[in-house]
């Protein structure tokens, strides 16, 4: 069924209550249209997915009905489902009544942490999240799960993400992160679903590296400086170009740097809440990082996600910018998430042999470690999200500050479990990188 709101509303304008008569479950509505004697309304019943419910007023006898239609759901594929972003976005899509699938890898180890809490067993009926395995290395597996699927959106959100392990693995990074893209693309086509599924890529501001100005927006020359960078531009222009050449609804969402509580442990966000997290709760004693004069534009994934769904609600295909607008240091990261912890870390020394040290705990509790330098440094980023704030009506909700001390507040609770657990006699293993 395809439906047209007539007019739109605010969903205060018809009560919740009002809306779910009849119904076992509320209705998170979405659409809302009203005519002189009916209205309408299209959200998610939390317990049975899309629906339209139907309001008719008969004036004459005093009497209201209503009708409540179950919707067909719409079908996202993630690739990347296990990873920060698919997690969020996969919670995301199920509130708003999608069926997710998402492409998770072979692992000898457990690796669906992040999505755990929204694992639907395969026996139970009418399941809303399904996970097949596969790789973005096998164009034979994409093509199969694409053609089981039939996906109205996938978002390719599977890549090697890590930079500086790109340096390390520099084909595989290519293969996955560049050619991953374009077996993707060509699925589509192979299947034919040209004309049903719609693309987001998930780009990076890795690919302005060298800036070439600032803020960076849509039209800023690309540089990119890692090997993750330039496979990065190459699933970017092979996403413009599926779309120039097929007409393919295809779009890069150009993403500067976002974080989250369930952010990677090796990126330095993560790495600097835990590690501090973890020194305050007396597990460990130091936190050694590179480049503490690097500068990143910072986000909370949880806006970035909402940013990637609207891209692929609009009536064209477009690429967008994703970002604050504001830009801290490495070193303020600390500074700021040693506040939260109760520390005063201060600076001393310079180059690799500069230290923070705690002046509450008179403690070095940051030291450099050049390996933690990369071949080719991203010195600076900050976005200019101009265009999504005015063609998306997206805006970040969560500040800077939020960010830092939500993934603090999260990571002390792990510290503080695995403190308890260490008092008690048992081993807990440290992990770094
Ligand atoms: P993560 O590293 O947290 O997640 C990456 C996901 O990709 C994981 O699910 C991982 O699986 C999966 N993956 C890795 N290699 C393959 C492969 N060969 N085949 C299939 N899946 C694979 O990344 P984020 O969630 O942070 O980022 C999501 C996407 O957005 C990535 O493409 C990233 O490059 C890009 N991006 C991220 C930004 C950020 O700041 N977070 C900014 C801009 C772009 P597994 O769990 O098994 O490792
Ligand atoms: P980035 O994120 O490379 O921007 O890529 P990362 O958090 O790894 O690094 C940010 C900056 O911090 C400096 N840094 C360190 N980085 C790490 N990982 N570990 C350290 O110990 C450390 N010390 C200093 C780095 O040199 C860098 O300048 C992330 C990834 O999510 C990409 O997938 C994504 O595309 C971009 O963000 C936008």
């Amino acid at each position: 069924m395809h439906l047209t709101p007539t007019s739109r509303a605010r969903q205060s304008e018809i009560p919740q209550s009002e809306l779910c008569e009849g119904r076992s479950e509320a209705l998170d509505v979405g659409a809302v249209g009203t005519g002189r004697h009916n209205s309408f309304a299209i959200g998610v019943d939390r317990g049975r997915g899309p629906a339209l419910v139907l309001t008719t007023e008969h004036a004459s006898i005093g009497r209201r009905e209503q009708v409540a239609v179950d919707l067909p759901l719409k079908k996202a594929l993630l690739t990347g489902i296990t990873g920060q972003d698919g997690a969020y976005l996969a919670e995301f899509l199920l509130a708003k009544g999608y069926e997710v699938h998402g492409i998770k890898r072979r692992s000898s180890s457990f690796n669906t942490d992040r999505i755990d809490h929204l694992y639907e067993d395969p026996h139970t009926q009418g399941r809303r999240l399904v996970l097949h395995y596969g790789d973005l290395t096998d164009a034979a597996n994409l093509i199969r799960v694409i053609q089981t699927v039939r996906p109205d959106e996938i978002y390719n959100l599977g890549a090697q993400s890590h930079v500086a392990v790109s340096f390390e693995t520099a084909e595989y990074t290519a293969n996955a992160d560049a050619l991953g893209a374009l077996r993707l693309l060509e699925a589509i086509r192979i299947i034919g679903l040209q004309s049903r599924t719609r693309f987001y890529q998930a780009s990076t501001s890795e690919m302005f590296g060298k800036v070439q100005e600032a803020p960076q927006s849509e039209t800023t020359p690309f540089y990119p400086r890692s090997p993750y960078g330039v496979a990065k531009l190459y699933a970017h222009w092979i996403t413009v170009n599926y779309r120039e050449a097929y007409g393919l609804f295809a779009c890069s969402g150009i993403l500067f740097n976002h974080e989250s509580p369930i952010r990677g442990a090796t990126f330095v966000s993560r790495k600097i809440t835990r590690g501090l997290a973890r020194i305050h709760a007396g597990l460990e004693q130091c936190l050694y990082l590179g480049n503490l004069d690097a500068l990143r534009d910072w986000g909370h994934a949880r806006d970035y996600v909402r940013a990637q769904w609207l891209m692929l609600q609009q009536p064209e295909p477009q690429d967008f910018v994703i970002a604050t607008g504001e830009q801290h240091s490495v070193r303020e990261f600390v500074e700021r998430a040693g506040e939260h912890l109760g520390m005063n870390i201060v600076w001393s020394g310079s180059g690799i042999d500069e230290i923070g040290i705690d002046t509450r705990s008179q403690k070095v509790v940051v030291r450099v470690d050049p390996r933690y330098f990369r071949p080719t440094e991203v010195d600076t980023l900050l976005g200019d999200a101009s265009k999504a704030h005015r063609v998306l009506g997206w805006k970040p909700e969560l500040t800077f500050a939020q960010l830092v001390a939500e993934m603090v507040n999260e990571d002390m609770d792990h510290a503080e479990r695995d403190a308890i657990i260490r008092r008690h006699g048992y081993r807990v293993p440290t992990r770094h990188e």
